[in-house]
């Protein structure tokens, strides 16, 4: 595939204060992501059939054991979804078809939130907390480690939370529960994860 681009955050580092920092997002963003693509791109040059994508390259990447192309590439997929489940003004009420399939699959929306919530609480160490859909259209929360995510589980992101220090530590220091609030109930741009939703599970060529 084409080498690792990053792409250009979908509001300005400011728009999502002050839940989430113009610092962190520079820093987040700026270093931390650039890094991923940069690592990754170093990697994959000297590689051959990797993927097509970068879905792809990282279930490639997995099954190989790369683990060094691994991290790079899924935490650049990771991040560039990351960026766009997020807004200014975000959380809210859900889109009709997506609000429907919560309710159904967790009880009520405060159920999910709260399941949200706690996957992310109890990811020991860096990683996701997730909101996936699986095969046959259920949803369901996951948790992952460092880099990993539902593509290696054979799952569909709808929506995700990294929960690194990265992500939180200038701006709520160790207090991860408050940052998972605050992305929930403030930042979650939800017609993203509705247009995920209405794409329905993920069918990759890897
Ligand atoms: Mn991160």
């Amino acid at each position: 595939m084409a080498a690792f681009d990053l792409p250009k955050l979908p509001y300005s580092y400011d728009a999502l204060d002050p839940y989430m920092s113009a610092e962190t997002l520079e820093y987040h963003h700026d270093k931390h992501h650039q890094a991923y693509v940069d690592n990754g791109n170093k990697i994959i040059e000297d590689l051959e059939n990797m993927g097509e994508t970068l879905e792809e390259v990282v279930i490639n990447a997995h099954k190989a054991g790369n683990a060094g192309l691994f991290n790079n590439a899924g935490q650049h997929w990771n991040h560039q979804h990351f960026w766009n489940w997020m807004k200014p003004d975000g959380g809210g009420d859900r889109p009709g078809n997506l609000d429907t399939a919560i309710n159904e699959s967790f009880g009520s929306f405060d159920d999910f939130r709260g399941k949200f919530i706690e996957a992310g609480m109890t990811q020991f160490g860096s990683g996701w907390a997730w909101l996936v859909m699986g095969d046959d259209g259920k949803l369901e929360i996951m948790k992952t480690a460092n880099a990993d995510n539902p593509l290696t589980h054979g799952k569909t992101a709808l929506l995700g939370c990294d929960v690194w220090e990265h992500s939180y530590y200038i701006d709520y220091r160790n207090a991860r529960p408050k940052y998972l609030e605050a992305f929930v109930d403030n930042l979650v741009n939800w017609d993203y994860v509705a247009e995920l939703f209405e794409k329905g599970p993920l069918k990759i060529a890897a």
